[in-house]
């Protein structure tokens, strides 16, 4: 085995076609990031790559889609996937674009190069192009009857309903995904690359990896081989990408497979211009590819034969691709918008990252597709991070605070037992199986020791009670002893949890070292077992919460913003199929970086909420019927028997109202006593569950969640709105 003397982590390259949602850290980002922390706490040479992929379909697509330019796609989503990732604490050490400068010369002098080798053949082949739209139309992008099983929305590559795999030749009455008209076949030149030379070579070195890597990508890779490889076209027709470099390749671009693999290197080379080769070109650079698993072929297969071809490249040593994570036990589906996206998730749970990243590192699809639900989510919160690892910090903070004068008691041998011994082994033990399971990608296994070290804490300081021998005075001075050794115990385990957590739980050990007023340097993995991180005798900080409980509002609420979201695209996917009777458009199929359909999704992908239909027009008489009035609620309380409903009491200044409104299911009395509310004063008393409601709050609606209509200052309550 190669003693390796570096490490090149890559992680897929997201298209800049949409924003990032959680199957896509699950699958893909959040592992190798965890991978990485690991490697750098451990002091190894590591270098973590990644960045937008910016050419292809999914680009143009999306583009027309929205009716702007390809540029203005990617210059829209390349921050907000970046923000994403940075907020989420995936800590890349350059995150760049494929539309660079450096990239673009990095994979024309590529190609060039195996042009120069006589890698390529030159071929003329027809192809199906969309006169409409002025396109050459991928397989994919082509719709017709399949000729197995007469379903009238197969794709040109794939029959989903009877899986038969197709050509688009052998379609009944094509057409176009895009305008819906009938292609036409046209001759076209492209440049192959001859993949079944590579063959014999390949095998060999796929089967090294026979038992290294996991059966999941091992599995795809042979059956890809066992099925024979062809020539693949490395060219394209179009304007966006990268232009061929070569004289008589107008109108061509590289196929964008085929440079998106180069970006690891251009974007190292942007990271590191005078040592990116030392990096890619050195046999102890251990190279691993961290992807979602459709695209195994590409870096198993494809971008080790490009590699070979060129020569002077390390190729991958590993590719511990992810299967794909389901969410509500639905597939994700960025056209039905049935994902949780990232960014959103950062609004509605600020400061809570590490909630996120524990819950998609518990629940990794790394063997199977694995499902993320909000209960799920709720539960591994409430019953694992805040009560068993929060709980822990906290209990030893505020025993520390109480019983040892807010000071690292000194701990007296001379009273330690078999209980403090069995902890130190049990804490070494663990971070054994933490550093087994993570040098071997297994990540569920390594954050269930990391648990069990908080747990295994608990435990311990539940059998010594040092509460129970504190409860006058007079105890507590006879105890002290016992009492300092307990809880000096106890905030060296603290101190672990900080650096064991620290790959998986960035944002949590920081908080950590800084309630234990340690540097971060501490976080070093040598430090990992350790019982003498924290000095006897230093005070310390009070205890912060690390981790709040996520009530049953909140992830209600998420489940509706779901749900609506899924259902207002269905709204609109109709609206537009009226309108465009584009009724066959594709939709999903297997994923991108682990999240699902990324690039083909995208085509009727659209994440503006619909807007529902305007009520006809009023006349201005109409409108000042209304008698609005700014009140404050004074008091709130649930009615009876009625789950909708809340009895709140307004005042608007002359009087008081007594007002029944149905947002017993979006808030809690006690939450909204206070708050200022615009009332629709003069509608006709109505009595509810027996109560006179005399008046009606104004709510309006975001994705399932009724919020306030308030002026945005408090004013008066009694003002009249206009
Ligand atoms: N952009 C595919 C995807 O998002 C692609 C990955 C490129 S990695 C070099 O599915
Ligand atoms: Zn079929």
């Amino acid at each position: 085995m190669t003693d390796f003397k570096r490490y090149l982590i890559t992680a897929a390259l997201p298209y800049a076609n949409g924003p990032i949602h959680i199957g896509h850290l699950a699958g893909c980002y959040l592992p190798a990031d965890i991978y990485v922390r690991y490697q750098r706490a451990k002091k190894t040479d590591i270098k973590f790559i990644c960045g937008t992929d910016e050419h292809g379909v999914a680009i143009t697509i999306k583009a027309m889609k929205e009716g702007i330019t390809p540029r203005e796609v990617v210059d829209k989503y390349y921050p907000m996937i970046r923000d994403s990732f940075d907020q989420m604490g995936i800590s890349f050490d350059i995150f760049s674009r494929t539309s660079k400068p450096v990239h673009h010369e990095t994979a024309r002098a590529f190609f060039k190069k195996l042009y120069d080798d006589g890698q390529f053949e030159e071929r003329e082949t027809e192809q199906f192009y969309d006169t409409e739209k002025k396109l050459f139309l991928a397989d994919r992008y082509i719709i017709g009857t399949c000729p197995v099983c007469g379903n009238k929305n197969a794709y040109g590559d794939q029959c989903e309903n009877c899986g038969s795999s197709l050509s688009p030749d052998e379609l009944i009455d094509p057409r176009s995904a895009l305008s819906d008209s009938k292609p036409v076949k046209k001759k076209t030149t492209h440049w192959f690359f001859s993949l079944q030379k590579f063959e014999p070579w390949l095998k060999e070195w796929i089967n090294s990896k026979k038992d290294i890597w996991k059966n999941n990508v091992y599995g795809q890779c042979k059956s890809w081989l066992d099925n024979g490889l062809q020539s693949r076209s490395m060219t394209r027709d179009g304007e966006w990408g990268i232009k061929v470099p070569l004289p008589n390749a107008e109108g061509k671009v590289l196929y964008v497979w085929f440079d998106a693999p180069i970006g690891y290197i251009s974007a190292t080379k942007e990271l590191l211009p005078d040592d990116w080769e030392t990096y890619w070109k050195s046999e102890d650079t251990r190279l691993i590819h961290f992807i979602g698993k459709d695209n195994i072929v590409f870096h198993c297969i494809i971008f080790p034969a490009m590699l070979k071809a060129h020569g002077g490249f390390v190729l991958a040593d590993n590719v511990p691709a992810n299967e794909f994570l389901n969410i509500e036990s639905d597939k994700v589906s960025t056209s039905r918008n049935w994902a949780v996206w990232v960014h959103e998730y950062l609004k509605d749970f600020p400061g809570q990252q590490d909630v996120l990243r524990y819950v998609l590192c518990a629940n990794m699809p790394e063997n199977k597709d694995n499902d993320f639900t909000w209960k799920d989510f709720q539960d591994r919160n409430n019953n694992e991070l805040v009560a068993i690892l929060g709980n822990f910090v906290n209990r030893t903070m505020v025993l520390m605070h109480k019983l040892t004068s807010g000071k690292v008691p000194f701990f007296h041998p001379e009273l330690s037992d078999e209980k403090d011994k069995a902890i130190v082994t049990s804490l070494q033990e663990n971070k054994r199986k933490i550093e087994n399971a993570l040098d071997n990608f297994h990540f569920r296994d390594a954050l269930s020791a990391l648990m069990d070290v908080a747990r295994e804490g608990n435990k311990y300081m539940q059998e010594r009670a040092p509460w129970l021998l504190s409860k006058t005075p007079e105890m507590l001075a006879a105890h002290q002893k016992e009492i300092d050794n307990c809880i000096h115990v106890c905030l060296q385990l603290t101190a672990n949890l900080a650096i064991m957590s620290n790959p998986f739980l960035p944002f949590t050990a920081r908080k950590i070292c800084h309630m234990l007023k340690v540097v971060d340097r501490m976080l070093d993995w040598e430090n990992a077992g350790s019982m003498h991180l924290v000095k006897p005798g230093y005070s310390l900080r009070p205890p912060e919460l690390l981790f709040p409980k996520v009530d049953d509002v909140q992830v209600k609420a998420q489940i509706e913003k779901l749900e609506a979201g899924a259902a207002n695209r269905k709204t609109q996917q109709r609206a537009s199929n009226e309108k465009t009777d584009v009724s066959a458009e594709p939709v999903s199929k297997a994923t991108g970086v682990g999240g699902h359909s990324r690039p083909l999704d995208s085509l009727i992908e659209d994440l503006k909420p619909a807007l529902s239909d305007l009520k006809p027009e009023i006349e201005f008489d109409d409108f000042s019927k209304l008698d609005l009035r700014v009140g404050k609620i004074i008091a709130a309380e649930k009615v009876e028997k009625a789950d909708k409903l809340l009895k709140l009491t307004i005042d608007i200044g002359l009087e008081k109202r007594t007002v029944v409104s149905g947002i017993a299911q979006h808030y809690k009395p006690e939450e909204i006593i206070g708050k200022y509310v615009t009332l629709v004063a003069n509608l006709k008393p109505r009595k509810m569950r027996g109560i006179e409601s005399n008046g009606m709050i104004l709510m309006a609606e975001n994705a399932g969640k009724l919020v306030f209509v308030s002026a945005l200052n408090e004013i008066s309550p009694g003002s009249t709105v206009r």
